[in-house]
């Protein structure tokens, strides 16, 4: 299960990925230590999450395979869905800005939760600790 509340614990390859995405150098260095905190309850198909992060907190909640809008912390705004795939989630957002899309998956491997993120060829992974 993915319900409870998870902190980012290492990153990899972050920073390029964030690069790719036009984030500039100063927001990458502070995103880069971002304490990102992430709370997920799951009921049936609907998540509830709490997301909070030395930039914002945040309170949302989505339908699995119902298109949903997302902001990121920048204000570049997402639409798109999250799946299950097995025990694996899987989303797929495009950017309203660019059109581009960014893909994004969860696992929960051993005891931790990764998070893996592909945008415009560059991948990343970020992995969580329950916290
Ligand atoms: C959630 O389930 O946490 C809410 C929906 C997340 C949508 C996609 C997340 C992509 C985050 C990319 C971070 C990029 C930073 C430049």
């Amino acid at each position: 299960t993915y319900n409870g509340t998870w902190k980012v614990d290492r990153s990899e390859n972050y920073e390029k990925f964030m690069e790719q995405m036009g984030v500039n150098m100063v927001k990458r260095k502070l995103a880069a230590h971002d304490n990102l905190k992430i709370t997920l309850e799951q009921t049936g198909d609907k998540f509830v999450v709490k997301e909070a992060s030395s930039f914002r907190t945040l309170d949302m909640e989505f339908t699995l395979g119902v298109t949903f809008e997302y902001a990121l912390a920048d204000g570049t705004m997402l639409s798109g869905t999250w799946g299950m795939e097995g025990d694996m989630m899987k989303g797929t957002f495009t950017r309203k800005d660019n059109g581009k899309v960014l893909t994004t998956t969860r696992a929960i491997v051993g005891e931790e939760l990764v998070q893996s993120y592909s945008y415009d060829g560059v991948e990343a992974k970020r992995i969580f600790k329950r916290g």
